[in-house]
């Protein structure tokens, strides 16, 4: 796993390795400050019941610790911290060099995994953004540290090169989502463990997920926001409004179908191949 320092510019390398491999993680891009400052924030915002953000809800007696601390969805749309985030100046430099022209925001999300939590299992977001043309991508910023035990991420280096593949079921005792997708022969997931400030930037084709929070102790907070590219003419309408990084909103933004081919995996002659099929369900919520 290579890890970029944080110059707070990319360098050609980090460039050329988010290229190949469909991520990068810099190194401290956010200080621990500007962290323990976030995840108070949205700590106290889940606590105090969500502010209209929460995935169904916040449910403060229930057994299942992801419906005691649901996921925030779209806060930004509301909320001026959480709009911050998205059209950071760092986030936005870092991306515009990937795709060389600046991306446009549609989304953030504050994940708390508390202890017990499920994890979300491998997925590609592509498949629910639909950006057209082009793809969307991510900056997911760890608000302390992450590793193994409280639910990293785990990605599939090279994997934003492949088609959309048809996801099958998760198992729904580690994931709270029920999509998952195989991974073809010769690639392999790897855990990305993170200190407080670390940024993963990834494709949104990239295949990713993450495990459960199996630790007794430890939360895993994390704000994500994602973007699709600058020349991109349709997302998914769920993700409107679509905004620049200088906070404006974009007009002339077409709504893109659902679902659309997807690939799934076959044997022949020895051989794996990706047999393209049809469209499958509609996406209704965030991913
Ligand atoms: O934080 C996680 O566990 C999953 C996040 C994710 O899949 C995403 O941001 O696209």
């Amino acid at each position: 796993m290579m890890k970029a320092m944080n110059t707070a510019t990319p360098t050609s390398q980090d460039i050329e390795f988010y290229r190949s491999n469909g991520y990068l993680l810099v190194s401290g891009l956010f200080s621990p400050e500007e962290c323990a400052s976030l995840r108070d924030y949205f700590t106290d915002m889940v606590e105090r019941g969500g502010d209209g953000w929460a995935e169904g809800g916040v449910h403060p007696d229930h057994e299942d610790p992801l419906k005691r601390y649901p996921r925030l969805l779209q806060p930004h749309r509301g909320d001026d911290v959480a709009m911050k985030y998205m059209v950071d100046k760092r986030i936005c430099t870092y991306l515009t060099s990937f795709y060389d022209k600046e991306p446009l925001a549609v989304q953030t999300m504050v994940y708390f995994k508390p202890p017990g939590a499920k994890g979300q299992a491998l997925h590609q977001d592509q498949r629910y953004l639909n950006a057209e043309p082009g793809t969307c991508m991510a900056a997911w910023l760890a608000l302390e540290d992450i590793d193994e035990e409280n639910g990293c991420m785990s990605i599939v280096p090279g994997s934003h090169e492949l088609p959309m593949l048809c996801p099958g079921h998760a198992n729904m005792d580690k994931s709270f989502t029920d999509h998952l997708v195989p991974i073809p022969n010769g690639l392999e997931p790897i855990p990305m463990v993170m200190r407080t400030g670390d940024m993963l930037f990834f494709n949104g084709s990239l295949i990713h997920g993450s495990g459960p929070n199996i630790s007794t102790s430890r939360f895993r907070r994390i704000i994500v926001g994602h973007y699709i590219e600058g020349v991109a003419e349709k997302v998914a309408e769920y993700y409107f409004p679509v905004y620049r990084f200088d906070g404006s909103i974009v007009e002339q933004m077409d709504a893109s179908e659902y679902g659309g081919p997807c690939g799934i995996l076959v044997e022949k002659d020895g051989e794996q191949l990706i047999e393209m099929t049809g469209g499958l369900t509609r996406a209704t919520s965030a991913h």
